[in-house]
């Protein structure tokens, strides 16, 4: 049993582990940039710690900080929350070699998982269905040229240490291989300091669909069902929901089977999402698994009732995992809400909150650090709520959201909670009818 668990993070997702905490009887210690003084996490925290200043490679990223606060408080284990360290396979090493249990994976599963050729590979061998491509990494350009030949154009080029859509190119026939091939090893290069490139069969208009799975320390894993992120912005996603509404019974067991199989492969301790992409025929491929907790891990919670961060603790605590997979009872659908102007490109708005009402009321829910009189500092990502409704129908659910749209004040920085007024409205989105461009083709000025 933890008795003091240290949260190397800040925003919601500090709060939301605070809370998990409290409710379980285990103490908690927050840490904090100067630029995170007033924030919740550090009122709410049994201790805090100051770790240094804004920029996050002097605080929030930097492991010497965490572990003088680690040493300073005794904790004995420590959340990473999402972005910041959650991924980072040398982080967790460095809390065992401290002797501070990381609530997540092993450095091996993650450092699988972090290399996309490795995961490829993995998951293939595991018998998960992955996107035609080559074997590994491209050696040269002529190699690439000749096997995009035989899968057939359009295909795209990838990082092998990317995700989230930095130093991808999509080649749509053999003439414009060759430049496209040396912008994605520049890309990769200046990006990850690694410039292996690999290369895929493109998937036009997929839907991008994860399944979350939870795994114990004895080799059990389970999947609790899916969720549909496919609206999304240049890789940010704004809304997430769960089910599916592209999902049949028969594609999510399917699904659902080879989420648990790509788990059981790596022995996957913790909770983690597998990426997939799904065409309009609903063949599905593995993209990629993400090794933490998840921004969009409420509309999980939500449809089956289930406390994520708390599984996770249990898990590291070494608890075995009771019990089958989850299938949603409800419907959900989670509003990123950031402070970013819709009307102006999505640029970022920090500044000062003059005035807030959050949304309340029946099947609602708001997860997020902010209070009338906040000042959401420039220097780390926009998100300042999630807006989660659940209901029993689709329908009622965006309904709902509609309301608690209405209802939501924020005054003294632009949000997003227009667009999401407007999403809401959409035909195509109220009939469940988009996938990952569905944004290109938005115009939030019309209806
Ligand atoms: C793809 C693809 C189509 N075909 N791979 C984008 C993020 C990165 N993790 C992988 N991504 C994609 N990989 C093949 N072979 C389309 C995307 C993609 C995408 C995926 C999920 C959600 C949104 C997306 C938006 C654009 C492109």
């Amino acid at each position: 049993m933890f008795e003091k668990i240290l949260i190397a993070n800040r925003g919601e997702i500090a709060l939301r582990i605070i809370r998990t905490c409290r409710e379980m009887g285990i103490k908690t210690v927050a840490v904090y940039s100067t630029a995170d003084r007033d924030s919740l996490h550090v009122r709410f925290a049994d201790e805090a710690v100051c770790i240094g200043p804004p920029a996050s490679s002097e605080s929030y990223l930097s492991i010497p900080r965490l572990m003088a606060a680690v040493e300073i408080t005794n904790a004995d284990a420590l959340h990473p929350g999402y972005g910041f360290l959650a991924e980072n396979a040398d982080f967790a090493e460095v809390c065992a070699e401290y002797g501070i249990k990381f609530i997540g994976p092993t450095p091996e599963q993650i450092r699988k998982m972090g290399d996309k050729i490795t995961a490829k590979e993995t998951m293939n061998k595991a018998g998960v269905p992955c996107i035609p491509g080559s074997e590994g990494l491209l050696k040269d350009v002529k190699q690439g040229v000749k096997l995009a030949k035989e899968i057939g154009y359009p295909v795209i080029l990838k990082a092998t240490a990317g995700g989230g859509g930095k130093g991808m190119r999509v080649v749509w026939e053999e003439k414009d291989f060759e430049p496209n091939w040396s912008m994605a090893r520049q890309e990769a290069k200046a990006a990850f300091g690694n410039d292996g490139i690999y290369m895929e069969k493109f998937i036009e208009e997929p839907h991008h669909i994860e399944f979350q799975v939870v795994g114990d320390q004895y080799g059990k894993v389970i999947h609790l069902s899916e969720r549909d992120c496919s609206i999304q912005r240049r890789h940010q996603k704004l809304v997430e929901e769960s089910p599916s509404p592209f999902m049949t019974d028969e594609l999510r067991q399917k699904m659902g089977d080879a989420a648990v199989k790509a788990g059981e492969a790596i022995r996957y301790e913790g909770v983690g999402t597998i990426e997939f992409l799904v065409d309009k025929y609903r063949n599905f491929y593995f993209m990629e698994m993400n090794t933490r907790i998840q921004v969009e891990h409420p509309v999980t919670e939500e449809v089956i009732d289930y406390d994520l961060i708390k599984e996770q603790i249990k898990i590291a605590m070494g608890e075995p995992l009771s019990g089958q997979n989850y299938y949603p009872e409800m419907f959900a659908i989670e509003c990123r809400i950031n402070a970013e102007d819709p009307f102006n490109n999505f640029r970022p708005s920090p500044g000062r909150i003059s005035s807030l009402h959050t949304p309340k009321g029946h099947g609602v829910r708001v997860d997020t650090h902010v209070y009338a009189g906040y000042t959401i500092p420039p220097y780390y990502d926009s998100l300042i709520a999630k807006l989660i409704c659940r209901a029993r129908t689709r329908e009622e659910c965006i309904k709902k959201m509609e309301r608690a749209l209405d209802e939501f004040i924020i005054e003294g920085v632009k949000t997003t909670v227009p667009f999401h007024q407007r999403l809401m409205r959409d035909e195509n989105f109220r009939a469940g009818n988009f996938h990952t461009g569905f944004l290109n083709n938005f115009n939030l000025e019309s209806e």
